[in-house]
């Protein structure tokens, strides 16, 4: 085909994809690649009065993007309007965490603009590739739970579901990681420095949010003044949430906080000028970071301001959305599902109550009945120390009218459940609203589960052990109330984007239908067998490696060799996730090469990425390790070539994005019974990488869909931690395993830390000392039993690749649409509203 007409044929494709793109809407004629090119031109020249010729990289960044708003903004607007229009039901996620990353690209695919764009940045000269890197990730969250709620937002964009998301605009997101001399050291993450062209701020439906009293952040710490109840107001920023197809465009909406305007009025007219404009900087303060903590309710008073200010406004919000289009209170449980992502939104049981008996004038019952059908709560973590607790003090302090709710709530409760359980007083005292004790605190997840209708856990063990251990009591009491939503990621995120060459691959096996339909990926199974598809397969991963290793080289310097076994481990650093096992598996792999230099063991690379609490002593020291054995295993000319291991810093959404198509294992190794799901286990194996890992968290199923026999599965099962207690000893596995003890020799002998005595002494204190309450010395042996079944068929390629190709012939079944579909039809009774 001649380049004319190839040019000529992508027009006219290009016209069709525009055509088809805004056919509802009735705007006239669009002049192709004219129009994008007028929007663009535009933009970067009056958007920042500069010069065109003198333009950065930023600028192009966001002339583009705000072209590719510019085309999304009338389906965005169209697609409210049918909302106020049909007035279907609405979902409301709410979610102190929505780690979305960049949005330029997921948003030129969602709209299928791509091929739009290829021709347009050619035109330009511009590289499409540097032009994302220019946007910064939005890192408005930790980690899973955050991530899953922008995957959730974009499922339901994807299949016409009304829904909305509620969070917090942040202005510091998760910090920015960097390595100093193998420490993690924090910097803040100002994403918002330059003008972000997702966000379009409403002010005109701000809403007001009541405290008992005032507060001030000196020093970081909240300071309260009680007595005088205070004003915050909630701004909204809206973000476009576009669907694949472009059909939808839904709405993530974030408050930021600030001060009321009445309120500086009244101070400047007293003549404290400075002193206002002060306390201004105090209410915009509430919204400034984002808590870097995943895993410890460390009891921060911001914290708890900045929960009931996300709830505030979103109720104040929703509500009076619902109020324009409906007069009575009683259909509210059939006009919006509210679903809480954690108990960090669990206020939203006294919120709620409070706005329908204090502002709607209802009864108790009738209040509590409507509560109860609107709201729904999602559990994220066993781990009691993540279980939020908040003391009684602060709500008689900040929010007396929720606190005596609370305790009618509780009294009720406690009342039908002594006439249910008569002569138990000892479950009346465990399903109490309140906790007894020094200091009487209010349990979150007990209000959450009373004031819903609907508590789910996010993968099949997880809501078991929920259900029969964490909450026993309270889900004997309401056994109807629980259930299981096993997690889902978002296909055209984690795959379509991410893995461009292993997506064509999949389009030209099957068609496209799996973008939309990722059950279709099974019709990959039969492909297994065949030479020609295997051989297409392992050609993408060869290019997602190599393109991986020439990014890593061109922004680090850093130098990996792609024909080597790719082998990641990231997440959020915790003693539960045992990074700190698999950094024992490469000590111990890397003593037998030093002990039989000849042996034959195929190259490796070992990736590490992950952040730590920056309070979090064990697992910062876990991060110093893993990067003392990449110093020192690089650094050792006897395994040269033979293995290498590379902490990334700074993990974020779009790092994931490059390494996790790369990866051919993916590493799923928390103690038994602790991952409540995980979900980058779903991305791995989409991606093709074979999983090593313990029969934890949605990796049991994914193991049952793919057959166990396609999965390297080790060690304790839950059932045996949970009793291990009685038999574990940590030392009886250093002085009878062989490999364990001369791993664990090695590191203390200071072979990774010649300079830095006694660096990894608290290490084998909790291994050794203090019981190791994660049993890594329990499950070391079986994991180099399972790396080895692993080593093994690598050797055999086609065999490899085979399993590869069932795992994501297998996969289909985690995309968060099967998770939203399931949510929609049994929590929510939502149904999709096309857009017209
Ligand atoms: C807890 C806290 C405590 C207070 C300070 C701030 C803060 C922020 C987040 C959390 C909860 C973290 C819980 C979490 O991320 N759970 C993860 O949820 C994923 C999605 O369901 C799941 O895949 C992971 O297994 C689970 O660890």
């Amino acid at each position: 085909m001649s380049g004319d007409r190839a040019a000529a044929d992508v027009r006219e494709l290009n016209a069709t994809r525009m055509k088809k793109l805004l056919r509802p809407f009735e705007c006239g004629p669009i002049q192709l690649t004219g129009a994008n090119d007028a929007l663009y031109e535009r933009h970067l020249m009056f958007d920042n009065v500069v010069d065109p010729l003198a333009v950065g990289p930023r600028e192009r960044y966001e002339a583009v993007a705000r072209s590719v708003r510019d085309i999304l903004s009338q389906r965005w607007i169209r697609t409210e309007q049918t909302y106020d229009r049909e007035n279907p039901k609405r979902v409301y996620y709410l979610s102190m965490e929505f780690l979305i990353g960049r949005s330029l690209a997921s948003n030129v695919a969602n709209l299928l603009l791509d091929p739009v764009m290829r021709q347009f940045t050619e035109e330009k000269g511009l590289d499409w590739l540097s032009l994302l890197e220019q946007e910064p990730d939005a890192g408005l969250g930790n980690g899973g739970l955050g991530r899953l709620a922008a995957c959730f937002i974009e499922s339901m964009a994807t299949m016409q579901i009304p829904a909305m998301g509620y969070g917090l605009r942040y202005e510091y997101g998760i910090f920015r990681q960097a390595i100093r001399d193998g420490w993690q050291t924090e910097q803040p993450d100002n994403w918002l420095r330059y003008p972000d062209p997702w966000e379009v701020a409403r002010p005109h439906e701000e809403v007001e949010v009541t405290l008992g009293c005032s507060f001030e952040v000196r020093g970081g710490a909240l300071v309260v003044i009680p007595g005088e109840p205070s004003m915050l107001v909630g701004l909204p920023y809206d973000r476009p949430v576009v669907g694949y197809g472009g059909k939808t465009v839904n709405t993530l909406r974030l408050w930021a906080a600030a001060a009321p305007h009445s309120f500086d009025f009244q101070v400047f007219s007293a003549g404290d000028f400075v002193g206002a404009l002060a306390e201004r900087l105090t209410a915009e303060s509430l919204t400034r970071v984002l808590y870097p903590d995943d895993s410890t309710s460390m009891g921060h008073g911001l914290r708890f301001i900045q929960e009931y200010f996300l709830v505030a406004c979103s109720l104040a919000d929703l509500v009076r959305r619902f109020r324009r289009n409906n007069d009575d209170w009683g259909v509210l449980p059939e006009k919006a599902a509210i679903q809480l992502n954690d108990t960090h939104p669990s206020l939203a049981v006294p919120e709620l109550m409070r706005i329908l008996l204090d502002e709607g004038r209802l009864g108790w019952d009738e209040a509590w009945d409507i509560t109860r059908r609107t709201l729904a709560y999602t559990n994220h973590t066993l781990l009691p120390e993540a279980l939020e607790k908040w003391p009684l003090r602060w709500f008689e302090v900040l929010l007396p009218r929720h606190l005596e709710i609370i305790l009618e709530i509780n009294h009720r409760l406690l009342g039908d459940v002594r006439s249910r359980f008569p002569h138990d007083e000892g479950r009346v005292g465990r399903v109490s609203l309140i906790e007894e004790g020094d200091v009487r605190k209010i349990r979150m997840a007990n209000l959450a589960i009373v004031g819903s209708h609907s508590t789910n856990g996010v993968a099949a063990i997880h809501s078991n052990l929920l259900r029969t251990v964490t909450v026993k009591d309270l889900a004997e009491v309401f056994p109807e109330r629980f259930s299981n939503k096993t997690n889902g990621v978002t296909p055209r995120r984690w795959l379509l984007l991410a893995n461009p060459a292993l997506a064509a691959t999949i389009t030209r096996a099957i068609g496209d239908g799996w973008i939309t339909d990722l059950s279709q990926l099974e019709r990959l199974k039969p492909l297994a067998g065949d030479q020609g598809f295997l051989s297409e397969v392992r050609a993408a991963k060869r290019e997602a490696k190599i393109r991986f290793a020439e990014w890593l080289r061109s922004t680090s310097g850093v130098e990996i060799d792609p024909g080597t076994i790719f082998d990641s481990q990231v997440k959020r650093i915790h003693e539960y996730k045992r990074q700190l096992l698999n950094g024992l598996r490469v000590v111990a792999l890397y003593n037998r090469l030093r002990q039989n230099p000849d042996l034959a063991m195929a190259p490796r690379t070992f990736f590490f990425a992950g952040k730590a609490a920056p309070a979090y002593r064990l697992a910062k020291i876990v991060i110093k390790l893993l990067n003392n054995l990449a110093g020192t295993i690089d650094g050792d000319p006897v395994v040269r070539g033979r293995m290498r291991v590379v902490f990334l810093p700074d993990y974020c959404v779009s790092l994931a994005e490059k390494l996790i198509p790369a990866s051919d294992v993916s590493n799923q190794i928390s103690t038994a019974g602790y991952e409540a799901s995980g979900t980058s286990n779903m991305k791995f194996m989409m991606n093709g990488a074979l999983t090593i890992g313990t029969r934890d968290g949605a990796a049991i199923e994914m193991s049952e869909a793919a057959g166990e026999e396609n999965f390297f599965l080790f060690g304790l099962t839950a059932d045996e931690v949970a009793r291990s207690q009685s038999w574990y000893s940590p030392q009886w596995h250093y002085d009878n395993e062989p490999e364990t003890r001369s791993a664990l020799d090695l590191i203390f002998s200071g072979h990774f830390s010649r300079y830095e005595p006694g660096v990894f002494e608290p290490l084998r204190d909790t291994l050794l000392m203090h019981g190791d309450r994660y049993r890594h010395l329990a499950d070391l042996t079986a994991y180099l039993d399972a790396d080895r079944r692993l080593l093994e068929l690598y050797a055999d390629q086609d065999a490899w690749t085979r399993k590869a190709i069932l795992n994501i012939a297998a996969s289909g079944r985690f995309s968060s649409d099967r998770s939203i579909a399931e949510y929609a039809a049994e929590i929510w009774d939502a149904k999709p509203c096309p857009v017209r």
